[in-house]
Parts: C-alpha cells; structure tokens; sequence
C-alpha cells in the first residue's frame, strides 16, 4: 500500500521512533485524519505544500500588517483564545468580539495577506478526507466564528512553545473548551502548521514518548510530565523518556496527534525567527461524525 511505502520512521539512539508519513501534494497517500487520530500513523508532513515566495509574502505581509510583530508579547496573531483572561468578569464579551474579528479575518485573508492559503489548507484537508464536510466552528450564539489557524512567532531565545499536549487544553482553558465542546468532539484533537519561516538554528518540533493516556500534567518550569501515578519525569535529565526532533522545512506542512503526544519546540537561535501558520483539528459529535472542525 502506497502510505506504507512512504512510512519513514525517525530514530536514532535515544530516539523514539513515531511513525510520521512523508509526502508530497502530487503523491498524497491514502490516509485520513481518523487514521491519525486512532494513531494508526502519528502525523503526516506534506513537503513543500506552499512556495518559498509564498511563505515570503505571507511573512512579509504578516510584518506589515501587524505592529506588535516584533514584540515578544506577541508571539500569535491573530491573538488566541489563549491570550482572553478566563478570569476576566468580561469573557463572554472578549470570547464574542474575538469570534466577529475571526470572522473577518478569514474574509479579508486573500487580501490583507496577498495569499489563499485558507483555501489552500482546505483544499489539501479536503482531498485528504474526500466525503468528510469540514467546517470552522460558530461563535457564541451563532455570531462570528472560530479561526481555521493563527500565526505563531518564536523570537530567538526569547519566546519558547513548551511542554504541552492538546488534550490538556480542556482543562486549561475551560470556559472556551465548553463553548467548542458543544459541538465539537474536542478530545485526540489533532495539530497542524505550515513553516512559514525556519529559523537559522533550534525550532524543531519535539515529540516525547509519552501520550496522554500515561500523563495528563507537566511542569514547564523544570520540563517534566507528571505520569498518572505521580511519577514526576524531568524530560532533559533523563534517558527514561524517548523523544523526536522533526525537520520541518519552510513551505512543509504537519498534521500530527498534537492532542495526545506530549510535544513542544526547541528554542531558536541565530537571527531568524521562526514563524508558522496552523491551528487544530477534531471531528463533530458523535461515533460516525465525519465531520471535521478547524480552530486555532
Ligand atoms: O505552530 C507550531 O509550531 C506549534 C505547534 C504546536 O505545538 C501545536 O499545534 O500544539
């Protein structure tokens, strides 16, 4: 079969070895999302899904349109639910007005960022899961919607993507995860992004040997998982816990079982900062949904 042909797996000695399907837009395998997600494979890298002078002029217009690009504080645009303060005796209201700028942000794309790259993700996601409707999910009471993907930013030796798992978003961010929940089936939510720009040095993706069926905690201060049984594993003290580092490159884009595999990236180094465009995926309510969702 054509998806075990291109099966590469990633190892070397302290290595684990996750089964990550490499491909390219004119080979694409015979492999759906619900494969990933009932980890029959861990991911799939679509090579050179978009051109180097697109990502250039994504990055470029991303700079320009966007004056907090350099700072640090800033490293998502537009910004996530993650940046709303769930404490803040206005969520509701920040949840809504970030839902109608969503919203706008998906029909101005073209324009504002001189790219269909929202088009283009859906035409991949599409042909990779042919039948399935996909969707971006409404807003509260049906106002605006959720985004497809963000823009996320890594400054060199400034900004870093730790520890995290996708499963642990539900309990994280509660009061969003409730409103999504309602509609979308938000566990083993799967993780996408394209390279918009590799940095010089550093920004791999890591992957660890740990799913979130064995961990359901970390620590990023100290970079461990805190295993079900209380066991706390310090990740770079310790050989106990096999990992991988994926090249992505820019123009590649990933999908991957971002919401059961512990992962995180690497910090950058040299001049050039990392930036990648991508978000989450999950199918609908229900056993047979072959419905699937897009946020960020
Ligand atoms: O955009 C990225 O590089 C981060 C990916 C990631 O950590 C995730 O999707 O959970």
């Amino acid at each position: 079969m054509k998806l075990f042909e291109n099966l590469r797996s990633i190892f070397s000695s302290k290595e684990k070895s996750f089964q990550i399907i490499e491909t390219s837009l004119n080979e694409l395998p015979e492999l759906n999302f619900k494969d990933i997600q009932k980890r029959k494979v861990d991911g799939l890298i679509v090579r050179n899904f978009i051109s180097p002078e697109n990502c250039d002029l994504l990055v470029k217009n991303l700079k320009k349109k966007n004056q907090n690009y350099g700072s640090p504080k800033h490293p998502i645009f537009p910004s996530s639910f993650a940046q709303i303060d769930r404490y803040s005796e206005d969520f509701n209201a920040e949840m809504e007005s970030c839902f109608i700028k969503s919203s706008a942000f998906i029909d101005t794309f073209p324009v504002d960022y001189g790219s269909d790259l929202l088009q283009e993700i859906s035409t991949l996601f599409g042909r990779l899961n042919p039948g399935c409707e996909q969707n971006t999910p409404l807003g509260c009471n049906n106002k605006g919607c959720y985004i497809p993907g963000t823009f996320r930013i890594q400054y060199p030796e400034k900004v870093n993507i730790n520890l995290h798992c996708g499963n642990q978003f539900i309990h994280l961010f509660p009061k969003y995860y409730e409103h999504l929940s309602s509609t979308v089936d938000v566990m083993d939510q799967l993780s996408y992004f394209i390279m918009l720009q590799e940095p010089d040095e550093g920004g791999r993706l890591i992957l660890y040997d740990v799913s979130w069926n064995e961990a359901q905690d970390c620590d990023t201060i100290t970079n461990s998982i805190i295993t079900l049984d209380g066991k706390t594993i310090p990740l770079d003290a310790t050989n106990a816990i096999k990992s991988s580092k994926l090249e992505i490159r820019t123009g590649d884009l990933l999908v991957f079982s971002g919401g059961q595999i512990w992962h995180a990236v690497e910090q950058v180094k040299g001049n050039t900062e990392r930036v990648t465009f991508g978000g989450f995926i999950a199918f609908g309510k229900g056993e047979n949904s072959s419905e699937f969702n897009l946020w960020s």
